[in-house]
């Protein structure tokens, strides 16, 4: 009886993956992510107001390589006042969604700053990164590769797995393929986990 906890765990780390995942939905106010959000879970657009605290939902989605996926989105405000909020909802975290507005040239350094110091902080070393590059419908929305050198993506470091995937997010466009991308990050990562500690 006296090592039951780790005949549990050693139990649980070779039960098949559970495909329920908690992703943070982060990025400046008013880069799209209650819109995101909600364009998910309703399949519609929903006119939002800015977010004061948070929203949560579960939402299922039909990945075309791995079926039904649940995800348990935490979508958290971005005011600067609200964003030292962010690390409780990063704190156990599968994933990362960060929402950055392809036309606010003026905040990209903003977006930018805050991108790194959620990536940098201690607890999401590793963790993968869905960047969505949003209102790719609007005129003068910077294209990938502007967004790319902007957020400076290179500068990430070769332990956080992280994809750029243009949206729209009022209509949906790439969000369903941003999170297939970020599906495989984590199947990717839990798979190197497990082989480490066997080693
Ligand atoms: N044109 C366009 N507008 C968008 C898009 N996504 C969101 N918006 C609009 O951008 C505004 C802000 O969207 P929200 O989803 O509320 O932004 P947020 O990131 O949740 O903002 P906070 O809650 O304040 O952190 C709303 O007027 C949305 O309709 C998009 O892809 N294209
Ligand atoms: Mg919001």
């Amino acid at each position: 009886m006296g090592n039951g906890l780790s005949d549990q765990s050693s139990l649980f780390s070779n039960l098949p993956f559970c495909k329920c995942l908690h992703i943070a939905i982060l990025g400046l106010d008013s880069a799209g992510k209650t819109t995101v959000l909600y364009r998910l879970q309703l399949n519609e657009f929903v006119n939002t107001v800015p977010t004061k605290g948070f929203n949560s939902e579960r939402v299922e989605l039909l990945l075309g390589t791995s079926g039904k996926v649940v995800f348990h989105f935490w979508d958290v405000g971005g005011q600067e006042r609200l964003r030292p909020l962010w690390k409780s909802y990063t704190r156990c975290t599968d994933g990362i969604v960060f929402v950055v507005d392809s036309v606010d040239v003026e905040r990209l350094e903003e977006a930018k700053t805050e991108l790194h110091k959620t990536i940098r902080s201690s607890e999401n070393q590793g963790v993968p990164v869905l960047i969505l590059a949003n209102k790719q419908d609007l005129r003068n929305s910077l294209s990938l590769s502007e967004m790319m050198s902007m957020l400076a993506l290179g500068e990430l470091g070769p332990t956080t797995p992280w994809h750029l995937q243009p949206t729209c997010a009022i209509i949906g466009d790439g969000l369903t393929e941003g999170l297939e991308k970020l599906y495989d990050m984590i199947l990717k990562r839990r798979k190197m986990l497990r082989q480490q500690k066997k080693k």
